[in-house]
């Protein structure tokens, strides 16, 4: 297995296999919380007009345009990570992945005002966003997926 090297607030594309057995061709970016200190870590990603919000512990959020990747890894650590994804809107593709790493990391996932499909079974689940966006959970402890932005999901 490849080990990926962690580019923390890095864009590069650079192809990597995560733990886990995901496959991607090409990851654009990886977003961190920094090296684990056993506290937790909540990780939120939001569209916002034409770009991408990512936030780390409330931070200042990275701003991404929605054209502008193919895949971008939310990187969790040993410590327990919450990673949020919602109003990821529609008209825009790209795949998001969650990769939790160890403990019990929570996933949160929104549906968008466009038709979406979320699939889940005890090994994997995805949610599709109006055949646009991909949200990967990996290493995830539990997933919760809502449904509240309407339209036939
Ligand atoms: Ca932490
Ligand atoms: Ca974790």
């Amino acid at each position: 297995m490849v080990s990926p090297e962690l580019l923390t607030n890095g864009s590069q594309d650079v192809s990597v296999l995560i733990s886990g057995g995901y496959d991607t061709d090409f990851i654009d970016m990886f977003i961190d919380a920094g090296n684990p200190d056993g506290l937790d870590d909540t990780f939120v990603v939001q569209r916002n007009g034409n770009n991408l919000e990512i936030v780390v512990n409330g931070g200042n959020p990275q701003i991404v345009a929605v054209d502008s990747f193919d895949t971008i890894v939310l990187q969790g650590s040993t410590d327990q990570d919450t990673m949020i994804v919602h109003s990821l809107g529609t008209g825009a593709r790209g795949n998001i992945v969650l990769a939790g790493g160890t403990g019990r990391d929570i996933a949160e996932v929104y549906d968008s005002s466009g038709d979406d499909r979320y699939t889940a079974n005890p090994l994997f689940a995805t949610l599709d966003v109006d055949d646009g966006y991909t949200v990967s959970p990996e290493n995830i402890w539990k997933i919760q997926a809502f449904a509240t932005a309407g339209v036939r999901d």
